[in-house]
């Protein structure tokens, strides 16, 4: 499966044609969830690398063994991938389950039988910076061109995987209704053990203080960027090339003021507060 130049779109949202197929796609719709599942919901380039890796190591324990062994799309698969019906779904721990689909795709799935979701969300503006550097190792992306074109396409919702702002409204919009953990690529920046013991409490997964340490040491932009089960160095050059830059890129906050001028700065903010502003996100993000 390369499909490198294919772009497939489904829901109204353009999808890499690498790992998406129609097929891959309606079935990631048609899922049978259970109630022990833990959907992790992210827009690309928000934390869900880190979340993942959080999360194995909460249900390990703090153990490392299955960060270390395991690669993250094997244990915290993509519902949507065309890998996905490949997997074993028969286990009797909870199934780890990752999605970068919009709401409207799982909605009927989801309000069947309701799995622990958590939605991880990032300041749009770090978002957009990210999304940028990895379309340059990403293969299966389009050129992004300069940086200010690729803005453009970010507030447009034109770039591969739709609009940042339909998405995470989307998803709040049915907060209530789902249950929805929501958690800020920011907070686990600002207090990590805090993250992981509200996180291991959300999902029933009481920790030891040792246990949260050691869940909080394994996650560390530096062991993570270090670990081959999830730096993308056991991906083909063709498909993530990593002599372009690293997945593992900076892993800060605030990096948007290294590269927005103040005028991409203001339009984006203007966007931002017309999108958002009914919205019931609580979270401020410094976009000034
Ligand atoms: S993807 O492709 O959608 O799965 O990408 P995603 O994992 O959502 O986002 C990748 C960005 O998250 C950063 N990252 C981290 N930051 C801090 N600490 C840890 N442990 C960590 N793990 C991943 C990663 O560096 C990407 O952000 P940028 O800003 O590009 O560095």
């Amino acid at each position: 499966m390369a499909r490198l130049e294919v772009t497939e779109t489904f829901a109204g949202v353009r999808l890499p044609g690498h790992l998406h197929t129609q097929e891959s796609l309606a079935l990631a719709g048609a899922f049978q969830f259970r109630p022990s599942d833990v959907l992790l919901v992210t827009y690309p380039k928000s934390g869900t690398t880190w979340v993942q890796e959080i999360l194995t190591l909460i249900y390990s324990a703090g153990d490392p063994a299955l960060v270390k062994t395991i690669p993250n799309w094997t244990r915290n698969p993509w519902l949507e991938h065309v890998y996905f019906k490949e997997l074993p779904q028969e286990t009797n721990r909870p199934r780890l389950l990752t999605t970068h689909m919009p709401q409207q795709v799982l909605a009927a799935a989801l309000r069947t039988c309701k799995p622990k979701v958590i939605y991880v969300a990032r300041n749009p503006k770090d978002v957009a910076v990210s999304f940028y550097h990895f379309h340059k190792i990403a293969n299966f992306l389009p050129d992004p061109g300069s940086f200010s074109d690729f803005l453009q396409h970010f507030l447009d919702g034109t770039v591969h995987f739709g609009s940042w702002f339909q998405h995470i409204k989307g998803w709040l919009g049915c907060q209530e209704k789902l249950g929805l953990f929501f958690i800020t690529y920011e907070e686990l920046h600002q207090d990590l053990q805090r993250c992981v013991e509200r996180l291991s409490a959300f999902l029933g997964c009481p920790l030891q203080p040792d246990q949260i340490a050691s869940v909080c040491q394994h996650c560390s932009f530096t062991s993570m960027s270090k670990n081959i089960m999830v730096n993308h160095t056991l991906l083909s050059p063709e498909i993530i090339d990593l002599s372009k830059g690293s997945f593992f890129r900076k892993g800060i906050t605030e990096d948007w003021r290294n590269h927005f001028s103040p005028q991409q700065s203001e339009l984006f903010n203007q966007i931002y507060q017309k999108e958002m502003g009914d919205c019931c996100l609580s979270v401020v993000w410094h976009m000034d």
